[in-house]
C-alpha cells in the first residue's frame, strides 16, 4: 500500500436523467482540483488524485484503487450536481481509511458548509480559494488557526473567519496535469475544432451581479498572458494538445491582458486554436480581431433571455442592442458564435419565454444552448427562491440546467419544460443547421458527434457505448448522509463568502475601460 500525504478526489457527474449521453457533457481535467495538487507538491507533499468522473468507476473499482493507498488527508470537490455522488465518496472513504482526514471544497461545499458537516464522514469543509488552504490543513497545523475552514465542536459547525483571496495567480504552479489521465479527457460536443483538447483558466472571479450565478460578485484577478501562453506551449510539447477551452467566466474582461495573450498567440504560432465565454459588453471590433487573430476560432456569449425585465430580474440588464451587435461583429470576423439562454426565470412567462426563443432564432448562432434557470445554492437567485417557498426540490441531483426546480407565480413547471423542448426542437429543426453542421465537420470525431446529436436532441434517446454511465453514485437520497444534527456556530458576525471579502484593483480597471463597463445594478427579482 502507498502511502501519501493528500489525496484528491474529483466526483463523477451523473446525470439522473437516463438518456444522458457522456460526448454532450465531455470529461475535461478538474482545473481547481489540479491547482491544488500542484501547489501542495510545491509545499513539499505527496500527492495522489482520482478523475471519477472521466476513469468512469463505479464504487466497487473505486473502493478497489483506495485499498491501494493510504492517505492522510482526502480532499473531495463538491458541485451543487456532484453533492451527492460526493458524499457517498466520503463514507466510502472513512470505510476503508477510518484515520484519514476528509476535507471537502469548491462552490457548493463553500455556499453549504453545515449541510456537508452534517455528513459525519466529511471532517472539515474549506471555504473559498483551496490552494493554501488545504496545504495548510495537510500539513498538519490547527484547523482552529486555519482561515476559510468549518468544523465540527460537538453538535456545533464553527465556521472561522474567510480565507485570504489568491489575488496574484502568477504565483501559483501550473495545475498538475502529471496526476491525472491526460489522454483519456475529451472535449463535450460542438465546442471543438481540432482534438486533444483541454480547458485552462487565464482569469477568476467575476464581477457581474447575475442573481443565478455562483460567480457573481467574486474578486477578479489575471495570470499574465506571458505565463499563459508558456503554459500553453508547455501542454503542446508535452500532451500534444492542439485546443484549448478557457473557462474563464468573462475572458475579456481584463481588456489589456487579453489582448496581450492574442498578440502572444499571435507571435508565437503554436499551433493550438482556442475558443472562450466573453460578455457582449466586454467585446468589440478590436477584441474580436484579435481574438482571430491570436487562434481563438469560437467565442461565448451569455445572451439568457430575449425579454428586457427578465434581464433586469436576473441583474444581466446587457443593452440588446449591444448583444446584437457583439454577435455581428464576431460573425463579420469569422468567429463561430455560440449563445447560452435561460428559460424559467424570475418574472418568466409563457410570452417571455418565446420572446427568447425568438430572439435565439434572430440572433442566429452557430450553437444556441438552452437551459431551464437553475437557483444554486450560494446564489442571490437561491436565496430569493428559498425564501418566498418556490423551490420544488432540494435534492441536488436535480440541479442539473435541464428541469425546472422553482414554482414560479408567473410561469408553471410543466410550461417551462415544454418551452425548454420547444426551443431545441425550433432551433435546432432548421434546415440551415443541419447544413451548418456538415460544413463544421473536419474529422472522424465530429460526424460521431453529430451522428449522436440529433439522436440525444432531436429523438432524446441514448445510443453508443459512450452513453454508458454509473447510477449507483447517486442511487441514495441527501437526507442519506445528514446523521449528526448541526447548529451553526459563526466566529465573528456572521457566514460570509472569502469571495465577498475582497474587491478591489482589477475590478476597478475592469470597470473603468469604455468597452468592458458593467451593467448597472437593478433592484432583486420579485
Ligand atoms: C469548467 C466548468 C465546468 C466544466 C467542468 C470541467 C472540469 N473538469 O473542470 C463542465 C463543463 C463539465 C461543467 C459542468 C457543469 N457545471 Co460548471 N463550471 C465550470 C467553471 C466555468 C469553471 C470551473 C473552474 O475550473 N474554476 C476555477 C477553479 C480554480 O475554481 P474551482 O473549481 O471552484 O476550485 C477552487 C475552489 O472552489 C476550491 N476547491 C474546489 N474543490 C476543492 C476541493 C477541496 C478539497 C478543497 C480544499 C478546495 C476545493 O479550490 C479551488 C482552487 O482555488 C465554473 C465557473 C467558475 N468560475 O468556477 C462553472 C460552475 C462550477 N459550473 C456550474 C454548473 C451549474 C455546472 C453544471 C451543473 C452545468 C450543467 N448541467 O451542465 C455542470 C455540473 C458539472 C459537475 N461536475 O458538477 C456552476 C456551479 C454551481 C454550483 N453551485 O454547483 C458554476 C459555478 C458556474 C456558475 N458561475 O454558476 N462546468
Ligand atoms: S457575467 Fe457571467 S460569470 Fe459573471 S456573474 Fe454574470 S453570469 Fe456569472
Amino acid at each position: 500500500m502507498e502511502k501519501v500525504d493528500a489525496l484528491l478526489i474529483n466526483p463523477p457527474w451523473i446525470s439522473k436523467d437516463e438518456n444522458i449521453w457522456h460526448g454532450i457533457k465531455g470529461a475535461m481535467p478538474p482545473l481547481g482540483l489540479l491547482s491544488i495538487a500542484a501547489y501542495a507538491e510545491q509545499q513539499g507533499l505527496s500527492v495522489r488524485v482520482f478523475d471519477l468522473h472521466v476513469e468512469r468507476w463505479g464504487i466497487a473499482e473505486f473502493r478497489e484503487a483506495l485499498r491501494r493507498i493510504l492517505p492522510s488527508y482526502v480532499g473531495i470537490s463538491f458541485m451543487t450536481a456532484t453533492a451527492l455522488a460526493g458524499n457517498r465518496i466520503a463514507r466510502i472513504v472513512k470505510e476503508v481509511h477510518p484515520g484519514c482526514t476528509v476535507v471537502v471544497g469548491g462552490v457548493h461545499a463553500e455556499a453549504m458548509p453545515s449541510e456537508c458537516l452534517s455528513n459525519s464522514a466529511i471532517d472539515l469543509v474549506a471555504r473559498g480559494d483551496g490552494e493554501k488552504t488545504f496545504a495548510r490543513i495537510a500539513s498538519g497545523q490547527s484547523v482552529e488557526n486555519i482561515a476559510g475552514v468549518s468544523y465540527r465542536i460537538g453538535n456545533e459547525a464553527a465556521h472561522n473567519p474567510p480565507a485570504e483571496v489568491i489575488t496574484n495567480l502568477d504565483e501559483l504552479p501550473m495545475p498538475a496535469y502529471h496526476l491525472v489521465p491526460m489522454r483519456k479527457y475529451y472535449p463535450a460536443i460542438g465546442a471543438y475544432r481540432r482534438l486533444p483538447a483541454i480547458n485552462m483558466l487565464m482569469t477568476r472571479g467575476c464581477p457581474g451581479k447575475c442573481t443565478f450565478c455562483n460567480s457573481a460578485n467574486t474578486t477578479l484577478r489575471t495570470r499574465s498572458a506571458e505565463l499563459v501562453v508558456e503554459e500553453i506551449a508547455h501542454l503542446r510539447r508535452t500532451y500534444g494538445i492542439r485546443e484549448i477551452q478557457f473557462y474563464d467566466d468573462t475572458f475579456t474582461v481584463v481588456r489589456k491582458n487579453a489582448l496581450r495573450f492574442c498578440r502572444l498567440m499571435k507571435e508565437r504560432q503554436l499551433g493550438v486554436s482556442w475558443t472562450a465565454f466573453v460578455r457582449t459588453d466586454c467585446f468589440d471590433k478590436q477584441m474580436a480581431l484579435a481574438l482571430k487573430e491570436g487562434g481563438c476560432h469560437q467565442v461565448m456569449f451569455g445572451v439568457e433571455s430575449g425579454d428586457d425585465q427578465i434581464l433586469a430580474n436576473i441583474k444581466k440588464p446587457i443593452d440588446r442592442e449591444k448583444t446584437y451587435q457583439a454577435i455581428e461583429t464576431a460573425k463579420k470576423v469569422g468567429l463561430e458564435v455560440r449563445t447560452t439562454f435561460m428559460l424559467g426565470s424570475p418574472g418568466e412567462t409563457v410570452e417571455s419565454m418565446q420572446r427568447t426563443i425568438d430572439c435565439a432564432l434572430q440572433l442566429d448562432p452557430d450553437l444556441a444552448i438552452f437551459n431551464i434557470t437553475t437557483p444554486y445554492p450560494g446564489t442571490e437567485m437561491f436565496a430569493w427562491a428559498k425564501h418566498n417557498g418556490y423551490l420544488n426540490t432540494e435534492d441536488w441531483g436535480d440541479y442539473e440546467l435541464s428541469g425546472a426546480i422553482m414554482n414560479l407565480p408567473t410561469v408553471t413547471p410543466q410550461q417551462v419544460n415544454e418551452a425548454y423542448t420547444r426551443a431545441h426542437k425550433v432551433f435546432y429543426g432548421r434546415p440551415i443547421m443541419f447544413w451548418r453542421r456538415l460544413k463544421r465537420i473536419r474529422n472522424i470525431s465530429h460526424i460521431v458527434d453529430n451522428i449522436h446529436a440529433f439522436f440525444y436532441i432531436i429523438l432524446r434517446r441514448k445510443i453508443g457505448k459512450r452513453g454508458f454511465f454509473r447510477r449507483e453514485w447517486i442511487e441514495c437520497r441527501q437526507e442519506d448522509f445528514r446523521d449528526v444534527p448541526l447548529q451553526d456556530h459563526v466566529w465573528g458576525n456572521k457566514l460570509i463568502r472569502t469571495c465577498d471579502i475582497q474587491r478591489r484593483g482589477l475590478q476597478q480597471e475592469a470597470a473603468s475601460e469604455p468597452t468592458t463597463e458593467l451593467a448597472l445594478p437593478v433592484p432583486a427579482p420579485g
